[in-house]
């Protein structure tokens, strides 16, 4: 055996050895206010954990168990979601307040237990009252067991979120007052990148030859991020916990909520230094000086005191990754449809004088009873969307059925939808087929010819459709919604309710969970208002319809 053959022998059981046994990964997070200037704007009141904001990233390896306790010490019930776990047989743990529980009251603690079996990178965050707007939100990096389908030498984490000087509830409020124009301008939100002021981000090290993984993820309530890194080719490797085909590209557009893996390949020697490039942007925020968009360039060091150069990059042969042309790395061909749904979302203006946004014409509103327990306690009732209440815009699927989604934007603004429960395949996007302007060119209609690439959430752009596709093999309850909370805050959200009658058969709630509703007086079995039958006394009146706005 030769020398080298003997060091990659004890290299692969030095970084791998140890990953034989699973663990149990105990997380406590104080859930609470914390006051602080995280962006040279003044103080803000943000929510963190155990007194601290940003919140650590937690890093696990696929077969461990995260347990993670939350104490609330708000004044208001709270609920974490992990963002883009399966939650395959635990549709219950999925954590969206009114959804699939009941929100943990003021005082009170519960303990989510997540079996960790999905490799990528993730993020947990607030799914009660829009608390992960206000921070509370961080990355979770989950290793592969064993040698991941790709190589590299190392990796590095880049979080991504946008910071205001209001509170999210204030944002909402402006928002929401009908005497105040529509849609409001509000300041321009800040950057942070890895928890800290965009502008003071650290620089990164390079060696020459080594590869490096970049988790990229993006946190932010509304903005969008680009990041490049000029002088080396991106190859992008997964996106949202799911491995691709290599692509090259030299730069990444990141959606709200969206995750990028890029390999990066360092330059054969280390003679010059680089810099990195994170652009924080919103299409639909006009470009001022100095405020949008945000560059922030950090540096990338080969060699202390080397030169650095800045090649001349952002001409019209640099490539964005874009979606529609990812393959996923299994291989796996688009799904047979078995029924295709079309939706479309948009902002109605309503009689109470708010302009609030819908899917398919009706503006969501949370449930009292959560939605999983009536599709858990409603018997054959349960298979009626009518029990899910007139505002939970509920669709039931059927076990295993290919679903495939048409979702058709007629806003001016893009929009990154996100399924709970679910990965879907990106298979095309074209122009929206109602009220693009005329004077608008149409988009192309671009589709996927190969595996194409899933995701869990994905940006559909104004004017334009999409067509993704899953199948309903995980019995639950999950939530489609807008990734910008204000939209999410505006009803811009659905609920698939995916096989019951499977559901009743397979999952049974931790009592602790109904207990959380017990103690705020909330039924855990009935209708959408915790009634028997298809009466709904108790659920708020929804919106009248005026007319259509944007
Ligand atoms: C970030 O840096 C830019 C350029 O130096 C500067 O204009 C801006 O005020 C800085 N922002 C903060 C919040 O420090
Ligand atoms: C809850 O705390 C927030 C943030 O400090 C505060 O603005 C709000 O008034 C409090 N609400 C109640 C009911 O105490
Ligand atoms: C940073 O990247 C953006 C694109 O995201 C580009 O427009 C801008 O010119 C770049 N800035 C620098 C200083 O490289
Ligand atoms: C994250 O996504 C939000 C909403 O789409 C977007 O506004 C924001 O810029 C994105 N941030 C990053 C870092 O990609
Ligand atoms: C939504 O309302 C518009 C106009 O009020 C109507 O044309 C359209 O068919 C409705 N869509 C659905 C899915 O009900
Ligand atoms: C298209 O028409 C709308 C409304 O008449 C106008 O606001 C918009 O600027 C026009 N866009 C272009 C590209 O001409
Ligand atoms: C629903 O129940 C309430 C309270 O019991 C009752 O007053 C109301 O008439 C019922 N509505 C319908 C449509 O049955
Ligand atoms: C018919 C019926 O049971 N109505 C009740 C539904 O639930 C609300 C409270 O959630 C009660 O006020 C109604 O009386
Ligand atoms: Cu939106």
């Amino acid at each position: 055996m030769s020398g080298f053959s003997i060091l990659c022998i004890i290299y692969f059981w030095l970084v791998y050895a140890h990953q034989t046994s699973a663990a149990r990964i105990s997380v406590y997070w104080d859930v609470g206010y914390v006051d602080i200037d995280r962006a040279g704007y003044g103080i803000v009141r943000g929510i963190g954990a155990n007194g601290a904001l940003p919140i650590p990233p937690i890093t696990i390896t696929v077969g461990d168990t995260l347990a993670l306790t939350v104490h609330n010490s708000l004044n208001v019930t709270t609920s974490i979601h992990v963002h883009g776990l399966f939650q395959k047989g635990t549709s219950y743990m999925d954590g969206p307040a009114s959804v699939t529980q009941c929100g943990i009251p003021p005082g009170d603690q519960f303990t989510y237990e997540y079996a960790i079996d999905q490799a990528g990178t993730f993020w947990l965050h607030g799914h009660d009252h829009h608390q992960n707007s206000d921070g509370l939100r961080t990355p979770l990096v989950i290793r592969d067991r064993g040698r991941p389908p790709i190589a590299y030498n190392e990796e590095m984490l880049f979080s991504f979120e946008d910071w205001y000087s209001e509170t999210f509830s204030e944002r909402a409020r402006i928002t929401l007052d009908p005497d105040l124009p529509f849609p409001p301008t509000h300041g321009y939100g800040y950057g942070l990148i890895n928890g800290i002021n965009g502008n003071l981000t650290k620089p990164i090290y390079f060696k020459p030859g080594r590869t490096y993984r970049l988790r990229l993820v993006n946190m932010s309530a509304t903005m969008w991020y680009q990041f490049s890194l000029p002088g080396h080719v991106l190859r992008v490797v997964e996106i949202d916990g799911e491995y691709t085909e290599p692509l090259e590209v030299d730069g990444v557009d990141i959606a709200p909520a969206q995750r990028y893996s890029v390999l990066v390949t360092a330059r054969p020697t280390k003679s010059f230094n680089y810099r990195y490039n994170a652009t924080m942007y919103a299409s639909f925020i006009p470009p001022a000086p100095g405020l949008a968009p945000r560059i922030f360039i950090g540096d990338l060091v080969y060699q202390k005191g080397a030169p650095f150069i800045q090649p001349s990059y952002y001409d019209d042969s640099f490539r964005w990754a874009n979606d529609i042309e990812l393959h996923a790395l299994d291989q796996a061909p688009a799904l047979p449809v078995d029924r295709s749904l079309r939706l479309a979302v948009g902002n109605n203006l309503y009689s109470n004088r708010q302009h609030l946004d819908h899917i398919n014409n009706i503006t969501y509103a949370p449930p009292i009873t959560p939605t999983l327990y009536t599709a858990l306690s409603m018997g054959d009732m349960a298979m009626d969307k009518r029990v899910y209440g007139p505002q939970t815009n509920a669709i039931i699927l059927k076990h295993n059925e290919v679903v495939e989604l048409v979702i058709h934007s007629p806003n001016t603004l893009p929009h990154p939808l996100h399924l709970h429960g679910h990965t879907f395949q990106i298979t095309e996007y074209g122009p929206a087929d109602l009220l693009v302007p005329n004077n608008r060119t149409l988009a192309p209609v671009v589709k996927n010819t190969g595996a194409p690439a899933r995701r869990d959430t994905l940006v559909i752009p104004p004017f334009q459709y999409i067509k993704v596709r899953f199948r309903a093999d995980n019995p639950g309850v999950w939530l489609l919604h807008c990734h910008m909370d204000i939209h999410f805050v505006l009803g811009m959200a659905m609920t698939f309710v995916e096989a019951p009658d499977v559901l009743q058969k397979t999952q049974t709630v931790p009592p602790e969970m109904l207990e959380l509703c017990a103690k705020q007086g909330i039924k855990t079995t009935g209708n959408a208002a915790g009634n028997q039958s298809l009466n709904f006394t108790g659920l708020p009146p929804a919106p009248i319809f005026v007319s259509v706005s944007r």
